[in-house]
């Protein structure tokens, strides 16, 4: 890997291990890469007419990028169609797939533009406004090979606790304890498993960050406990804007400190957003970071365990200065008549003094003594805030995973948190778009990650639910939320038929956490992927060109279904696979699925599943929750005719320890012995295992059932 420097540029701390990777100039890169550096800069490549290019992470359009424009420049845009150019993250890692294979991360915490083919469909073009930044050239002969060196130059992905790999039940908002509990309790009623119930603002006392709403939750602590009794872990968001209230302690001891960002005139900055007035914290700052992360232990104090960071774009409602801007406008044009051009100018007028550049050129940041403009480090802004949150939690509580993900990122937070990928719509669009993002932002990363499942804003229906959960299933983070003034959500917000399916398909999250733990652990410690596209494993034309199928872990293809009254999809089966259609996790009925495109039935209740040749998956039981789960007896489901291998990851899912190799790594193997035949040996520790059932299917499509016992 080379790195260029390029003026000088800001250390964002995206890239933390240099091993491997040489100091060069812009001189000693390939010829087929043009950089020009001017006012700004500019990288251009010509694209051969199949070449792929992966990356970019949370975005909208496809898993290839081909033909689309972006920007990374983290926002707060709760409509994501697919001709906008940017989301909540800045991620500026892609790769370009073709006869040339080549990776390259732009390290600029300020605007990067990528033009993939829009302006001119045979051209790559990166762009930037600023001359001082990192280049990052990675050479390498495939997508998946390029995607891990730089995965392991950016260190290891953020590790959760093994129960927030359970089913996550959130919505703007459950306002109060008995709200909650209510929830609670209709979760345990249907046997529906569920670990986690969100807390959006309202639990705050008007909005304020590390307050708790008394009126609501008369005695916070003991609600927690009580909760946790069944269960069920609560997370609170917490906001970037903290409000300007006199006597309110973090708006006190930021005042005194000085720990806000400061407009030009060094004062505080204002700007608007949940409570009104509030000032940001310049989370740049290391003592501000300190400061602010600390604040966590008010609620982790209370019993809390995990939290999420939103509106650390950050959001902007709007400014003073904006706002008089605009307001002075619309004043001088009362009484008008105003004509097409002028009314138009009126309404966007009051629209755009939201999320305004201007405000972000307006404010700064002391950077340990160095005063710089927010807008030139902009997309550091939510990740360091997860910084400042993330290295609390291990200096304060050494010895406990604590959920955390973030609404803004850049590259380099993945290490202290996951992301959630904003406020997507219940719209079929959204989970098709749900399923192509998800291995983007792997490649940055981010492996702990989802989206809202059903979808944020707009109204969601019980069908969109149920197959959107089928997807949501195998994201890390499984988390049903909606926004405010929507239709209820929750699996038991429809018809019983509905809240039927829906429970089977959670158990099977459940039943497959086993599994879904050891990839998920398995792609962090090996700076692998755990969404691939097909393309990054087989490399014939069709598999490189779908975009609706993924391989989850080493062992299996998913292919959701993602459009309205479906009773089936098209599938590309990328080599002969075993298709488990699941209704429930018991069920065992298996078919041999031949290479080639091929039409699947699958009704409502049905899961798709293919597990690959020479593979194998592994499914345990579900529980009310993940620590209730008893998996004294697991069961593999393996398809081949020889061997099939897999290796069974597990640690404690609570402590750190795993940093320091207190993990089980067992590898377990399925050999035939003559005809249909077929013994299983297990190698290593497999942690709480008694009896292992195994069922093989070979390619004629026999079964053979077996079954193995721990000592
Ligand atoms: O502008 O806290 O993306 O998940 O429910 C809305 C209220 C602010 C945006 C988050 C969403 C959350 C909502 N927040």
């Amino acid at each position: 890997m080379n790195k260029i420097d390029i003026g000088t540029p800001f250390n964002t701390q995206a890239i933390i291990n240099f091993e491997g990777i040489r100091n060069t100039k812009i001189s000693d890169l390939p010829q087929f890469l043009k950089v020009e550096i001017t006012q700004g800069f500019k990288i251009s490549f010509k694209m051969d007419r199949k070449d792929i290019v992966y990356g970019l992470g949370e975005n909208v359009r496809g898993i290839n990028k081909r033909g689309g424009i972006y920007e990374s420049f983290c926002s707060d845009d709760f409509t994501h169609t697919p001709d906008k150019k940017s989301l909540y993250a800045a991620h500026n890692f892609l790769v370009v797939d073709g006869d040339t294979n080549f990776g390259l991360f732009i390290d600029h915490p300020g605007l990067v533009t990528f033009d993939i083919g829009y302006t001119h469909k045979d051209e790559l073009v990166i762009s930037g406004d600023n001359p001082n930044f990192s280049l990052y050239f990675i050479p390498g002969d495939s997508s998946l090979s390029i995607t891990k060196k730089f995965r392991t130059a950016i260190g290891l992905s953020f590790i959760p606790p093994k129960w927030a790999f359970g089913y996550q039940q959130s919505r703007w908002s459950y306002p109060d304890a008995e709200s909650i509990e209510n929830i609670g309790k209709e979760f345990r009623n249907n046997e529906i498993p569920c670990d986690t119930i969100y807390l959006d603002i309202d639990y705050m006392e008007d909005f304020k960050n590390f307050t708790v709403d008394n009126s609501k939750f008369p005695n916070f602590k003991e609600f927690v406990a009580k909760m946790k009794g069944m269960g069920i872990r609560l997370i609170p968001i917490i906001d970037a804007g903290c409000k300007i209230e006199k006597g309110y302690p973090i708006y006190e001891e930021g005042i005194e400190k000085g720990y806000y960002c400061v407009d030009k005139e060094g004062k505080p900055f204002v700007g608007a957003v949940w409570p009104g007035k509030v000032h940001f914290p310049d989370f740049l700052n290391e003592n501000v970071g300190r400061w602010f992360g600390q604040k966590y232990d008010f609620l982790i104090n209370q019993g809390i365990e995990g939290f999420w960071n939103d509106m650390n774009e950050p959001a902007i409602f709007y400014s003073e200065a904006g706002l008089k801007k605009a307001m002075d406008k619309v004043t001088s044009m009362a009484g008008q008549n105003l004509d097409i051009y002028s009314f138009f100018d009126l309404k966007s007028t009051m629209e755009s003094i939201s999320n305004n550049i201007d405000d972000y050129k307006s404010f700064y940041h002391n950077v340990n003594g160095k005063l710089i403009n927010h807008y030139d480090l902009h997309n550091l802004y939510g990740y360091f805030m997860t910084k400042s949150a993330g290295e609390s939690f291990i200096n304060n509580h050494p010895d406990k995973r604590i959920l955390l993900f973030s609404r803004a990122s850049y590259v380099g937070m993945h290490r202290y948190g996951g992301i959630w990928t904003g406020d997507n719509k219940s719209w079929w669009e959204h989970l098709l778009l749900n399923i192509q993002m998800m291995p983007s932002v792997n490649m940055e990363g981010f492996l702990y990650s989802g989206a809202d499942v059903g979808g944020f804003g707009s109204n969601s229906d019980s069908e969109l639910v149920t197959r959107w959960t089928q997807f949501g299933i195998f994201t890390p983070l499984f988390r049903n939320h909606a926004a405010l003034g929507t239709r209820k959500q929750e699996p038991f917000s429809f018809d019983i038929g509905t809240t039927n399916i829906i429970k089977n398909t959670i158990q099977l999250r459940y039943a497959l956490i086993p599994y879904i733990y050891s990839e998920y652990m398995k792609a962090a410690l090996n700076n692998d992927m755990y969404f691939k596209p097909l393309g990054f494993v087989y490399t014939s034309e069709q598999s490189k060109r779908i975009e609706d199928q993924l391989l989850v872990g080493d062992s299996i293809m998913v292919a959701p279904v993602y459009t309205p009254n479906s009773f089936g999809r098209n599938v590309w089966v990328p080599e002969d696979m075993l298709l488990w259609k699941v209704k429930t996790y018991k069920n065992r009925n298996f078919e041999v699925v031949k290479e080639g495109f091929k039409y699947i039935d699958l009704e409502l209740d049905e899961t798709p599943i293919f597990i690959r040749k020479n593979k194998m998956l592994v499914v345990g039981n579900h529980g009310n929750f993940v620590s209730e789960i008893d998996n004294s007896v697991i069961t593999l489901i393996a398809y081949t005719d020889d061997e099939a291998s897999y290796e069974l990851y597990d640690d404690d899912g609570v402590t750190h320890k795993f940093r320091n190799g207190e993990f089980s790594k067992s590898v377990l193997k399925i050999t035939a012995n003559g005809d249909n035949n077929y013994s299983l040996s297990v190698k290593g520790e497999v942690i709480g295992v008694k009896t292992i059932n195994y069922i093989v299917v070979n390619s004629l499509g026999a079964v053979y059932e077996g079954n193995y016992s721990i000592e």
